[in-house]
């Protein structure tokens, strides 16, 4: 059995930065950033000094976490022609050694030492290429194939210096929304064309970045310490300023910023700050092909090398969700809020209004009781929705949910016991709408279904 256990000896001990989702006392004034400040308030996250720039993600966290992966999987999946994969996190340091992150990403990585029969010494994975790299290499791969597209959302790790940590920003485990992308030189440019088009959707439709705010391209050129030859990043950065010149968006350079193996093209967005922060990334790659020795059989049945796209849309999930608090403060869009729907009875001594809460509770949430053999359906809908009868006035809670940012409060009184159509309003306004609980299901599933 394997015992891992990792090395922190490269590195001086920790005094990083870290805070509290229910306690961040002891941070100065003004350190706070804004994705701390709503985790406070909505019990997203926390870390903690026992495991330096690791997050732990809390209940309402992870389902944020949870619901930008969903959202990120079906896209890539139907929409974009990934197929997952899922794949080891520690590797021998052969492997490392062969993707040159050995030589070029040492100081970033985590080793593992485990038994004494384990005689070579392993690396916790700051990246997934070189594990797609192996799954490419398992079989023999025809044109026919290309382009193959693999997605992954493997937990990474990466030793980032104590005083480089910050919030959910930069941190030491990560998950990055990862894709490499094998194809033929012919099928890059169509490639990264179709990589930025769902960057557009993201960062544009589907996420609130304002126009201001809106994420902008920079070309990162080859970096001092690289792998390769020169002539062959030469072409790789042509082939992607050509990309950018004809994209339609404005774009500038990032001199000497590529990756160790290759150029590419960063997606940033700004802070509230102005400060801004590498989300998404598309990358080219004719080296890791070569290391690793890749090959697909043409079709006049001659083998050649093809050539690896990397890329990630949010970049990481963490980081991701650092923006988005950033921009939005914590008003989550219904569909992707911890906390969709307060539901509310007028008067909590009446039995019939909390049991109509209950029971329009259990609906939203998709539950089933736990006392009978059938499962929860796949694909159903279950609401993020919950029920406030403390013995309090009825306006306190429905302020108290409100400050909360619940998307709907649902208030049942008498008449709306009676009627069997309940009062529904949102955070923003105070207009009501009578609807059964019927409705207030489907209206729920729309708002889903439109990423509302
Ligand atoms: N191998 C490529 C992807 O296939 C790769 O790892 N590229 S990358 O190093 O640029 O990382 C991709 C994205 O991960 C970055 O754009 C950034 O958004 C995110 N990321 C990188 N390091 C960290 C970190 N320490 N904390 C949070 N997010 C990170
Ligand atoms: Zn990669």
């Amino acid at each position: 059995m394997l015992h891992p256990r990792t090395l922190f000896s490269l590195r001086p001990i920790e005094c990083g930065f870290h805070w509290y989702s229910t306690k961040s006392t002891k941070l100065a004034a003004g350190t706070i950033s804004v994705s701390q400040e709503v985790s406070n308030k909505q019990r997203l996250f926390f870390t903690d000094p026992i495991s330096p720039g690791s997050i732990f993600f809390l209940p309402n966290g992870a389902k944020i976490f949870n619901r930008l992966i969903q959202f990120m999987k079906l896209q890539q999946q139907f929409k974009y022609g990934f197929q997952e994969v899922v794949t080891p996190l520690i590797y021998r340091k052969s492997l490392w050694e062969q993707s040159g992150h050995w030589q070029n990403y040492k100081e970033d990585m985590f080793r593992v030492e485990g038994h004494d029969n384990m005689k070579e010494e392993y690396g916790l994975k700051p990246m997934n290429c070189p594990g797609h790299c192996l799954i490419y290499k398992k079989f023999d791969r025809s044109y026919s194939e290309l382009p193959l597209r693999f997605a992954d959302f493997s937990p990474l790790h990466r030793n980032e210096a104590s005083g480089a940590l910050s919030g959910l920003t930069r941190v030491r485990k990560f998950h990055q929304d990862d894709g490499h992308i094998f194809c033929t030189p012919e099928q890059v440019e169509n490639e990264i064309n179709s990589c930025l088009k769902l960057v557009e959707m993201c960062y544009t439709k589907i996420f609130p970045f304002s126009e201001d705010e809106g994420y902008f391209l920079e070309l990162s050129t080859r970096p001092d310490s690289y792998i390769g030859n020169l002539e062959i990043w030469n072409h790789a950065e042509d082939v992607l300023t050509g990309i950018l010149k004809k994209c339609g968006r404005s774009w500038r350079l990032n001199e000497g910023d590529g990756a160790f193996y290759g150029p590419k093209i960063d997606i940033k967005v700004r802070d509230h700050s102005g400060k801004s922060h590498q989300v998404a990334t598309i990358q080219l790659d004719f080296q890791l092909p070569e290391r690793f020795d890749l090959r697909y059989k043409d079709r006049d049945n001659t083998y050649k090398k093809p050539i690896v796209i990397h890329r990630a849309v949010f970049g990481s999930v963490e980081r991701f969700m650092a923006m988005l608090m950033d921009s939005n403060r914590g008003r989550w869009p219904f569909w992707l809020n911890p906390r969709q729907a307060m539901i509310i009875p007028v008067n909590t001594k009446t039995t019939e209004q909390v049991k109509k809460s209950h029971a329009l509770l259990l609906k939203l949430r998709g539950m089933n009781t736990n006392d009978d053999l059938t499962p929860i359906a796949l694909n159903s809908f279950h609401f993020n929705a919950e029920v406030d009868d403390r013995a309090e006035p009825v306006g306190y809670r429905i302020k108290d949910a409100l400050m909360k940012n619940y998307s709907y409060l649902i208030i049942i009184g008498d008449k709306e016991v009676e009627t069997g159509r309940y009062a529904v309003r949102t955070k923003e306004s105070r207009e009501l709408e009578h609807l059964s609980t019927d409705e207030i299901f489907s209206k729920f599933c729309e708002l889903e279904k439109n990423y509302a």
